[in-house]
C-alpha cells in the first residue's frame, strides 16, 4: 500500500480552494484544507459543505465511468458501453458527414459556468470552422465586460481593501451564498472596521444583512437607481473635477442627461425612499476610495443590463474611483498565454464569421464589432477572448435547430453545462434537442441534458485533472494546481476529447501538447514560471499597477490615457453611437404589472450546498437543503394567502413551476426562486429526465431573441411578470 499527500485544488465552485489530499494506491482517501496554498481561508472551509464530499463524488455510483452509446430511442435511458476510440471515430465520422452536407456551421456547442477549461472547445470549433458556440455569457459576465471595455478601454477587477476602501457598494451580488470565498471574508473584515456597506438587492440576503444601508430596489429598476445616484453626484458637484476635466469624455452630455432623474422621480420607479438614494450617492462619492461590485443581479436584466452597467461605469469614473488603490482596478493583460491565443480566435475564416447567427441581429456581440473593439484595446496591447464575446445567441441556435432557418444546425456537443436546467425556456430546448441528428455530452453525471445524448463521454472532474483559472485572460492572475490522482475508470479531461476529435478531423498539427497538463504548463511559460513552482504556490500574480492612464507614453511624450475612441473614459460612448445604440445610459421602460401577473420574478437565487443544477444527488447535501424555495416578503405572502412552508405554483406567461414558500424581507413587488432544481434520484429517462419539469425555474423564463437586449443579447432572468398560486401538498 502506498499512501501520499498531494496538493490539489477544489473546483466545486469557481473559487478553487487549496486542498491537501491523501491518496492511497491511486485513490483519494482523505481531503482537508491546505492553508499553505492560495486560496485559503479557514472560515470558508469550515462553512463550505462541498469539498468534504470530494471522495463521495469521485466514487459516486451514478458517475459516468465509460463512454456510453445510446442503444434505444433518444431519451430511452438505454446505453451500451463502448471504447473511447470507437466513440471518437464514430462521432468524427458523423460530424464529417454532417459538415459535408450542411457546412461546419451545422455543429453547435454549449458551455456553462466555471467548471472546467473551455479554450480547447473554442480551439476545436475555430479549426472545425463553426461560429456556433453558445453559452451563458449573455447573462453572466459579458454585459459587464463589454460595457467596461467600451467605457474604460479594458475590463476591471472590482477591488475591496479592508483598510484602504472607505465605502463599498455591492449591487445585485450575494457573495455570502454565491461565492463563499475570500471575497466575502474581505467584506466582513471591511465591515469590522465600521465602514459603510451599501447593498442593492430586492431581497434581504445574508449579504444585505451585513449592510449599513440596504436598498431593496424593485427588480429590474436598477438603471433608474444608477441614474438617480449620478443625478445627485452631478447636482451636488460631488464628482472629481480634475478627473472629469482631464480624463472623461462627454461629461456635459451626461450631466444634462441625468438631470431627468432626480431622486424624487427615481423613488417612484425603484420603490426606494428618495432620502436613501441621496444618502447612498453621498457616501459613495464623498468617502473615496470607494468600490462598487456588481453581480448576476445586473447581468440578467434583459435590455436594462447594458444601461445599468454603463451608468455604474460612469459613476465610478466621475467620482474618481477608477484604477486607484482601494477602488476599482483596471486589470492588465496576462504575462502568460492569454485565452485569446489558445482559442486561436484569429483563425476562423471570414466566410464562417459571416455565418454567425448574431450577424445583423446583435449590434455588439458579433465579429465585426469585436474587431472594432479589439483595435481599441490593442492601443494598450489588450486582446480580449473573442469566442466568449462573440458567442451565438442561444435562442437563435435553438430556433435554427428547430426550423433550419437560416441554415440547419443538426449537431450539438454539450460540455460542462446542463442547458435543460440552466438556459432560458426549457421547453423550447427540449424540443430542439429532440430534433437533432447528433448530441454528444461531456459529463460527470447523467444530467437531464445528457440523458438525451447519442454519446456520453466520461469526463475527469475535481482532483482528477489540473486546474488553471485565468479569468479568461483578462487579468494578470492565474491560480490552480495539479491533479491529485489519475482519472478513475476511463474518465479523461475534456481536453483529450477535443484533441482526439480534432486529430480525427484533420487538425493534427494544431494540438501539439500530449495532454491537458502539458498544454496548461506550456501556457504559463511566457510568465517565466515553471509548472512545478506554480503548483507549489498555487498562484501566479503580479502586483497591481494603478493610475496607468497617467503614465507617460515614451513615443508621444503624452499621458497614455484610456484605450477608447476618445482616449478618455467614455461616459458618452462613441462606439455605441457608431453602432446606432444609445450613447448615454437609457433605461428601457418595464412592462407594467397587471392583474394577471401582479409580481416581478427573480430566478436564480443561489444557496449552498448546490451549484446551479449540480450536487442534488448527494443525500448528505440534499438533507441540508431539501426544498426549492420561492422567497417573498411576509406582506406578499399574506396577499396570496401563503404561509412559510406552503407549496406554491409560480406562474409566468411561459409556464408554472412548484416551490416551497419561504418568508424573507423583500421588496413587496418581488418573488425570488432558486434555479437548477431537478430530482436526479428519479428515473434517468423520458418522460421526466430526472423529474426536470416540476421545480425548474427555467420553465418560467424566456430567452427570446426578439425581446432580448439588442447589443449583447441579454435576456431577462430578473423582473419577469408572474403570479402565485397555492399548490396542494
Ligand atoms: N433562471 C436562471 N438560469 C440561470 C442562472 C440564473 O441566475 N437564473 N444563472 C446562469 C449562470 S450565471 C450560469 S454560469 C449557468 C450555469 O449553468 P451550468 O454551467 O449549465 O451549470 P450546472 O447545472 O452546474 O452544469 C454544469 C455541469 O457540468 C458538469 N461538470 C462539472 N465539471 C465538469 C468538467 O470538468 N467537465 C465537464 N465536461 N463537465 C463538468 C456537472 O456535472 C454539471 O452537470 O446557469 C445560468 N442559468
Ligand atoms: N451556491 C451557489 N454558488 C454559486 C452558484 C450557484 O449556482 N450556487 N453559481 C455561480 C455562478 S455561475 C455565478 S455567475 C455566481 C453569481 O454570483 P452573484 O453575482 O453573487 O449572483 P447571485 O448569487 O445570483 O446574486 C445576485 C443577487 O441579485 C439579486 N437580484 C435579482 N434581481 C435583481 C435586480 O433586479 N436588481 C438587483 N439589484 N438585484 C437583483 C438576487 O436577489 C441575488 O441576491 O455565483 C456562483 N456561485
Ligand atoms: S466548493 Fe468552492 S468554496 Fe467550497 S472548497 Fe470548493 S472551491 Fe472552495
Ligand atoms: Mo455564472
Amino acid at each position: 500500500m502506498t499512501v501520499k499527500t498531494v496538493a490539489a485544488n477544489c473546483r466545486f465552485c469557481g473559487y478553487q480552494c487549496g486542498l491537501s489530499v491523501t491518496v492511497t494506491d491511486g485513490r483519494v482517501t482523505g481531503v482537508r484544507p491546505d492553508p499553505e496554498r492560495f486560496p485559503h481561508d479557514a472560515a470558508i472551509m469550515r462553512r463550505c459543505k462541498r469539498w468534504p464530499n470530494a471522495p463521495a463524488i469521485l466514487d459516486h455510483p451514478d458517475r459516468v465511468n465509460y463512454p456510453l452509446k445510446r442503444t434505444g430511442g433518444r431519451g430511452s435511458g438505454e446505453w451500451s458501453r463502448i471504447t473511447w476510440d470507437q466513440a471518437l471515430d464514430e462521432i468524427a465520422a458523423r460530424l464529417a458527414a454532417l459538415k459535408d452536407k450542411h457546412g461546419p456551421e451545422t455543429l453547435a456547442t454549449s458551455i456553462g459556468g466555471p467548471h472546467t477549461t473551455y479554450w480547447p472547445l473554442h480551439r476545436f470549433m475555430t479549426l472545425f470552422g463553426s461560429p456556433n458556440n453558445m453559452g451563458i455569457g449573455q447573462i453572466c459576465w459579458n454585459p459587464g465586460v463589454w460595457v467596461n471595455t467600451l467605457t474604460y478601454g479594458w475590463h476591471i477587477d472590482m477591488e475591496l481593501d479592508p483598510h484602504m476602501t472607505n465605502c463599498a457598494i455591492l449591487w445585485g451580488v450575494n457573495p455570502a451564498d454565491s461565492d463563499n470565498s475570500l471575497f466575502w471574508e474581505t467584506v466582513k473584515l471591511y465591515r469590522a472596521e465600521g465602514k459603510p456597506l451599501i447593498v442593492v438587492d430586492p431581497r434581504r440576503t445574508a449579504t444585505a444583512e451585513a449592510a449599513t444601508l440596504w436598498l431593496p430596489v424593485r427588480p429590474g429598476a436598477d438603471p433608474w437607481l444608477a441614474l438617480g445616484l449620478l443625478h445627485v453626484v452631478v447636482r451636488d458637484k460631488l464628482y472629481d473635477e480634475y478627473f472629469v476635466a482631464n480624463h472623461c469624455h462627454g461629461f456635459d452630455r451626461l450631466a444634462e442627461h441625468v438631470r431627468l432623474y432626480p431622486p424624487s422621480h427615481v423613488a417612484g420607479l425603484t420603490g426606494l425612499p428618495a432620502a436613501d438614494i441621496e444618502k447612498a450617492a453621498r457616501l459613495y462619492a464623498a468617502e473615496a476610495p470607494s468600490t462598487l461590485y456588481t453581480g448576476r443581479g445586473l447581468d440578467q436584466l434583459g435590455p436594462n443590463s447594458i444601461p445599468v452597467h454603463h451608468a455604474i461605469a460612469a459613476l465610478r469614473a466621475i467620482t474618481g474611483n477608477l484604477d486607484y488603490p482601494g477602488a476599482s482596478h483596471i486589470s492588465e493583460m496576462p504575462d502568460f498565454t492569454p485565452e485569446a491565443d489558445l482559442e486561436l480566435s484569429a483563425a476562423l475564416p471570414p466566410s464562417m464569421r459571416d455565418k454567425q447567427l448574431n450577424k445583423g441581429k446583435l449590434l455588439l456581440q458579433n465579429y465585426a464589432a469585436f474587431e472594432r473593439v479589439r483595435d481599441l484595446t490593442m492601443k494598450r496591447g489588450g486582446r480580449l477572448p473573442l469566442r466568449y464575446l462573440t458567442s451565438a445567441h442561444p435562442n437563435l441556435v435553438w430556433q435554427a435547430m428547430l426550423t433550419g432557418d437560416p441554415y440547419p444546425v443538426r449537431a450539438l456537443i454539450v460540455m460542462a453545462s446542463n442547458p435543460l436546467l440552466t438556459q432560458a425556456d426549457s421547453r423550447l430546448i427540449h424540443r430542439a434537442l429532440h430534433s437533432l441528428d447528433l448530441i454528444v455530452a461531456l459529463e460527470l453525471f447523467p444530467t437531464s441534458t445528457a440523458m438525451l445524448a447519442d454519446y456520453i463521454l466520461p469526463i475527469a472532474g475535481v482532483l482528477e485533472k489540473p486546474v488553471l483559472e485565468t479569468k479568461a485572460g483578462t487579468a494578470n492572475i492565474a491560480y490552480g494546481g495539479d491533479a491529485a490522482v489519475r482519472p478513475y475508470y476511463e474518465r479523461r479531461p475534456d481536453y483529450d476529447f477535443w484533441k482526439g476529435l480534432g486529430e480525427r478531423l484533420g487538425q493534427s498539427g494544431q494540438w501539439p501538447w500530449a495532454d491537458f497538463r502539458e498544454a496548461t504548463a506550456a501556457s504559463l511559460k511566457p510568465a517565466d514560471i515553471s509548472w512545478e513552482d506554480f503548483c507549489a504556490q498555487g498562484i501566479y500574480a503580479h502586483p497591481s499597477n494603478y493610475l496607468k492612464y497617467s503614465e507617460i507614453d515614451s513615443d508621444t511624450g503624452r499621458e497614455r490615457g484610456f484605450a477608447t475612441v476618445s482616449g478618455r473614459v467614455e461616459l458618452y460612448s462613441e462606439v455605441f453611437a457608431e453602432l446606432g445604440a444609445a450613447p448615454l445610459p437609457a433605461p428601457q421602460t418595464q412592462a407594467p404589472l397587471t392583474a394577471d401577473f401582479p409580481l416581478l420574478l427573480m430566478t436564480g437565487a443561489r444557496y449552498h450546498p448546490y451549484y446551479a443544477s449540480s450536487h442534488r444527488r448527494l443525500p448528505a447535501l440534499r438533507a441540508l437543503h431539501p426544498d426549492p424555495w420561492a422567497e417573498m416578503d411576509a406582506a406578499t405572502a399574506d396577499r396570496f394567502g401563503l404561509a412559510e412552508g406552503d407549496a406554491v405554483w409560480v406562474e409566468t406567461e411561459r409556464g408554472r413551476a412548484r416551490f416551497v414558500t419561504k418568508i424573507t424581507p423583500m421588496n413587496p413587488d418581488a418573488v425570488s426562486v432558486e434555479y437548477g432544481w431537478w430530482y436526479p434520484e428519479k428515473p434517468a429517462r423520458e418522460p421526466g429526465l430526472g423529474d426536470m419539469w416540476t421545480s425548474n425555474a427555467n420553465v418560467l423564463t424566456s430567452g427570446d431573441y426578439a425581446t432580448a437586449d439588442k447589443l449583447v443579447g441579454t435576456w431577462t432572468y430578473n423582473g419577469i411578470p408572474c403570479r402565485l398560486l397555492r399548490a396542494g401538498m
